[in-house]
């Protein structure tokens, strides 16, 4: 595996076609962001470029990827993954073409190397903001469709500039999308200042059956599926509902559990002090300082009793 520096993975790109961009499980803003803004990128400066399909991705983002999409990969394309910690992240649909994959541009600092080249950044808050520096340096003039993609990513990983991942870059990249006339105010509205009712409903019920531990500097809660069919909330509901318990006054590092198949999804959020990817990585996890995640194969209790007992050895 070879380390790319951004002009030699904007070189790599230069010198290849027809390429096809690869998301993550689970999506969010930030792959769905960064794939479409690749794949338009790619697109202007007169490549061929699509983003495989990711059935996985909800109205809330989907829009993002219309008249991107491919279902199919061929023989001599180009495979790119953006935004892509591990070969465990890409959904059923990517997973054949792992091998594949000729470039990783990631900012997971605990990632998986996987491909035989990758530009990860650590210190980059989104993977949105790598694509717009690479895309800058190909010479891509920036339109509003890449400005709203790349502020969808930026945005929604920063939770509106507000974790601490946040730097000065993201800023600066967040002035040049609004220079693109991206729609800051909606998108910001849409995102971050409405809430369907099933995710309050579901904020309500996690108010009332959060655990708090040592003294209410940590957090857990295991929301069960018998749960959330009952409230009927939707995925775009449940979207980024494991920053929720860690804004309780006082709590520091808040781990949520949701049964999804025979499953258990493990999220956890922190602020500086706390290593959320330390927890997460003794599930086989892993992500970022601030918010990481991982797969538990066990029942819903047992996963929250092993959570709990993991973040209390960690906080020691
Ligand atoms: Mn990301």
């Amino acid at each position: 595996m070879k380390k790319l520096t951004r002009s030699e993975a904007a070189g790599f790109l230069q010198e290849h076609d027809n390429f096809v961009i690869l998301s993550h499980r689970r999506p969010d803003g930030d792959t769905l962001g960064s794939s479409a803004a690749l794949c338009l990128g790619l697109r202007q400066l007169g490549k061929t470029a699509h983003v495989l399909r990711n059935p996985e991705a909800t109205d809330r983002f989907s829009w993002l990827h219309q008249g991107l999409t491919t279902e199919t990969v061929g023989a001599e394309d180009t495979l790119v993954s953006v935004d892509v910690a591990s070969p465990g992240m890409l959904p059923g649909e990517a997973a054949p073409y792992q091998e594949r994959i000729a470039l990783r541009l990631d900012h997971h600092s605990s990632a998986t190397s996987f491909t035989p080249l990758e530009l990860v950044d650590g210190a980059s808050a989104s993977c949105a903001e790598l694509v717009w520096d690479v895309l800058s340096l190909m010479g891509v003039r920036m339109d509003r469709d890449i400005g709203e993609a790349v502020y969808v990513g930026l945005s929604t990983d920063t939770g509106c500039f507000r974790y601490a991942n946040t730097t000065a870059h993201t800023f600066l990249t967040a002035s040049q999308c609004a220079q693109t006339g991206a729609r800051i105010y909606e998108l910001n509205q849409a995102l971050f200042e409405s809430n369907s009712l099933g995710c309050l409903k579901m904020r309500a019920w996690i108010v009332d059956h959060l655990r708090l531990l040592r003294d209410g500097e940590m957090a857990l809660c295991a929301i069960s599926k018998a749960v959330e069919q009952e409230i009927g909330v939707t995925e775009d509901d449940m979207d980024n509902i494991s920053a929720f318990p860690r804004s309780v006054a006082g709590v520091r590092v808040a781990s949520t559990l949701r049964e999804v198949g025979d499953e258990v999804k493990l999220s956890v959020r922190a602020v500086p002090g706390y290593d959320a990817a330390r927890i997460a990585a003794r599930f086989g996890g892993g992500g970022h300082v601030g918010a990481a995640g991982a797969t538990l194969r066990m029942p819903l209790e047992e996963a929250a009793r092993a959570v709990e007992q993991a973040m209390l050895e960690l906080a020691d």
